[in-house]
């Protein structure tokens, strides 16, 4: 059974089109780490009123998500977004998890 995953992020003030921009210029190899990580139909939307990012993605049953925050590329990516977004000091970004209510299929 695949699993769906939803987490709210933040973005800081002032940052709207890069943070848009740098997700339409994604890097080919992270997108590479992410799928082998076991995610797909990862879809991130932003609330314009508070600033926060909803995430929502689907893990394969053999997901190694756990794995990806000691990969080097997600290590740069998380690095180069810190600027645009709330992170901890080792740049991973700030995630509230979101509790599902609701599902239709
Ligand atoms: C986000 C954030 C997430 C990453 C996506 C692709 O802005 O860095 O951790 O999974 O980009």
């Amino acid at each position: 059974m695949d699993r769906i995953h939803a987490f709210r992020m933040q973005l800081k003030p002032g940052v709207v089109d890069e943070y848009k921009r740098r997700h339409d210029e994604i890097w080919p190899e992270l997108i590479a780490a992410l799928r082998d990580a076991g995610i797909y139909d990862y879809s991130i939307f932003l609330d314009e009123a508070s600033l926060a990012l909803f995430a929502v993605l689907k893990l394969r049953p053999d997901d190694k998500r756990d794995a990806l925050p000691q990969l080097p590329v997600m290590q740069r990516w998380w690095a180069a977004m810190a600027e645009l977004m709330e992170t901890h000091p080792d740049h991973r970004p700030k995630e509230w998890p979101l509790r599902p209510m609701f599902h239709l299929d």
